[in-house]
């Protein structure tokens, strides 16, 4: 992505800053796995979205003293002993170019500068970011900084970024879609790939390799770990064991997506394993498949999460009342148990808005199922699309979903 990008994204950021405040955003460092392995480093989504950096162990303050904003971007410095073990690290040169940022200062500096900026500059807020408030969840650079902060700066006033980021990030560019649509074609011909192998006999497991390798070829990898859930499995919504093999008549359904630059698509479709659906299956799997233009006619900017929701319920009260599967409406949740969609980018479950409303230019997935476990079927069909003021763009609407063509690829 641009450079350009970035920097309008730190200045828009900045324009919401109260003056007198600074602002801090750490990249992040891979949580320990076992003794001495780490997991694959992901970088802190906020730190992507205002630096173009994915890199460990950096962080970039904003300041905004009587009205003057400056940007610093921490870095780890040069280390001999790191280089010959795990690899080159980023030079400061490439940080300023990729970023757009023309301080760049040593990491190890990074505490004794806040603390001497403080003093000079008499900020009266400092942000933090917080998402979860879950009270066992462990301890984040965030939290130490900021108790460190309260004990050294009582007066400070500790505030959170994330409604700033919320806001910011909810608002999809042309830009940020067109690596959103990266990441759909990475998961549509992945998954073509996928639907050609499958088979009566295979291993759950075995069908997530497929995916994920065909994904690793180009570069690519999972944006969330990948489901993959045949027959009565599919009842369970993340379900990531695997470990069941497919029979000759079960429907398989895969919820997957990849990256492009930090951007995820998120995709689920419902195959039959041997390439055929059974009448049944074919009954429920279009109510569901016509769920999807119910709630994505009752989307558009202003409208409530709430109403979408309901107008998808009501549609699946009045079907599943036809296929003799329930009596009352009320009945519908004991079928369909999850919302229309989320939000969608740089995380999978991207921000939701505070106000739980659909605005436009947001990326939402659109997902609705019918899960039906005494019958053993479980069907999801789930499309990524982009709200505009004239209307929903089906950004993923060339990976195959009727049962025709279905039938026919396979
Ligand atoms: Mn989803």
């Amino acid at each position: 992505m641009k450079t350009s990008f970035f920097i309008n994204n730190r200045a828009k950021f900045a324009e919401n800053m109260e003056d007198y405040s600074l602002a801090i955003f750490f990249s992040g460092r891979a949580p320990r796995e076992t003794a001495d392995q780490y997991y694959e480093f992901s970088v802190d989504r906020n730190f992507y979205y205002l630096t173009g950096i994915s890199r460990e162990n950096m962080v970039l303050l904003i300041s905004k003293i009587s009205g003057k904003i400056t940007e610093t971007l921490y870095i780890p410095a040069l280390d001999e002993h790191f280089e010959k073990w795990y690899g080159i690290l980023m030079r400061k040169e490439e940080a300023a170019e990729v970023s757009g940022i023309k301080s760049i200062r040593n990491r190890n500096d990074f505490i004794d500068e806040l603390f001497q900026g403080i003093n000079s500059n008499r900020p009266d807020n400092l942000y933090i970011y917080s998402y979860l408030t879950d009270p066992d969840e462990p301890s984040d650079s965030y939290r130490n900084l900021a108790n460190l902060l309260r004990k050294n700066y009582p007066a400070l006033n500790i505030k959170n970024s994330l409604d700033i980021m919320v806001e910011l990030r909810s608002s999809k560019s042309e830009e940020e879609v067109e690596e959103i649509k990266k990441a759909i074609t990475y998961t549509k011909e992945a998954l073509e790939f996928v639907m050609k192998n499958l088979k009566p006999g295979m291993y759950e497991y075995q069908v997530r390799a497929n995916f994920e390798y065909q994904l690793m070829l180009k570069n690519s990898k999972p944006s969330f770990q990948t489901i993959a859930a045949s027959s009565e499995n599919a009842v369970i919504l993340h379900y990531v064991d695997l470990q069941r093999r497919m029979e000759d008549g079960d429907l398989i359904l895969l919820d997957l997506g990849a990256l492009s630059n930090n951007y995820a698509s998120d995709i689920t479709r419902t195959y039959p394993v041997n390439g055929k659906f059974t009448q049944r299956q074919k009954d429920i799997y279009n109510v569901v498949l016509e769920a999807q233009e119910v709630i994505i006619s009752a989307m558009h900017p202003g409208a409530l999460e709430a109403d979408v929701n309901n107008k998808v319920k009501d549609y699946f009260a009045k079907e599943l009342k036809k296929l003799k599967l329930i009596k009352d409406d009320s009945e519908v949740s004991k079928y369909f148990y999850h919302s229309f969609g989320h939000p969608l980018g740089l995380d999978v479950h991207d921000y939701r808005r505070r106000d739980k409303t659909i605005q436009e230019n947001n990326v939402y997935t659109v997902e609705p199922g019918l899960y039906i476990k005494e019958e053993g079927i479980g069907i999801r069909i789930e499309d990524d699309v982009w709200v505009k003021k004239d209307g929903i763009i089906n950004l993923s609407k060339d990976i195959i979903k009727t049962v025709n063509d279905i039938e026919n690829f396979m």
